[in-house]
């Protein structure tokens, strides 16, 4: 039977979501446990990953986690309440390209970074959270030529220490610092890939972030391409950087793709 448009989920399926598992992971992440976090004082949003400041904005310390994600889809949002740019997405469910639905993360997955969820799910996430999906400095979108620069891309200010590192934690690129090779990790579990700013955990590696930075045919919003940026495990630069970024269209939704959020 076909989903009925504007409500991407029954209760049946929101009860699938919101198992005591969820809630436990949602107390875990939201306690610093396993983390060396120095939260910003005056960051705002009410959800996910706890915001670090930096300076005249806060980012997500982490990458939105499998855990508070399906926090988020157990609220039952309603698809009817996007923009115009994703009028077409009509749930917000983890699926693979194929439409088939992701299953319920298993236990011992619920600290993995949030996938197989396209540019809209994740502002939408970041909406729910009372944040943005991390674009321009001041809120909005960025254009691709100002992904890096660090007066404008709030990603890219974070991950660059204001533009002052190649990469988060220096100048110098450590193969091992940050997941950027063999298997996902739970959301800031790596002590060693932190930066641009104390208590940032995997800007570079573990997934692509989606980043608010689109272009291409607005009157086809679903298949204009958007920023992602830090790379995955399976880059193939050897060096990849703050700077580098990638892209994908609106509704791609891929196993290595997450995202994290700013706020003010
Ligand atoms: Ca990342």
């Amino acid at each position: 039977m076909p989903k009925p448009h504007g409500v991407f989920w029954n209760a049946e399926l929101a009860a699938k979501w919101f198992t005591p598992l969820w809630f436990v992971m949602f107390l875990w992440s939201t306690s610093g446990c396993g983390k060396d976090i120095y939260f910003g004082p005056s960051c705002g949003g009410r959800a996910g990953p706890e915001p670090v400041s930096v300076g005249d904005f806060c980012i997500d310390s982490t990458e939105v986690s499998r855990a508070e994600y399906g926090i988020f889809l157990a609220s039952v949002p309603l698809s009817s309440a996007q923009p115009s740019e994703c009028d077409w997405n009509d749930h917000f469910e983890p699926q693979e390209m194929d439409g088939t639905a992701s299953p319920p993360y298993a236990p011992g997955e619920a600290g993995l970074p949030a996938v197989n969820v396209d540019w809209c799910d994740a502002r939408a996430y970041c909406e729910w959270a009372g944040k943005q999906l991390c674009g321009r400095k001041g809120g909005g979108p960025l254009t691709y030529a100002e992904r890096a620069d660090a007066s404008q891309s709030e990603w890219f200010a974070a991950c660059s220490r204001n533009g002052t590192r190649a990469y988060p934690y220096g100048d110098t690129f450590d193969v091992n610092a940050c997941a950027v090779r063999g298997t996902y990790h739970a959301v800031g579990s790596q002590p060693t890939c932190t930066g641009g700013f104390d208590g940032i955990f995997d800007l570079i590696g573990n997934v692509w972030e989606w980043e608010n930075a689109c272009e291409g045919d607005p009157s086809l919003p679903a298949e204009m391409s958007c920023s992602r940026r830090g790379g995955a495990l399976d880059v193939t630069e050897a060096d990849w950087a703050c700077r580098d970024n990638g892209d994908g269209v609106r509704r791609l939704r891929q196993a290595d793709i997450g995202f994290r959020c700013c706020s003010r």
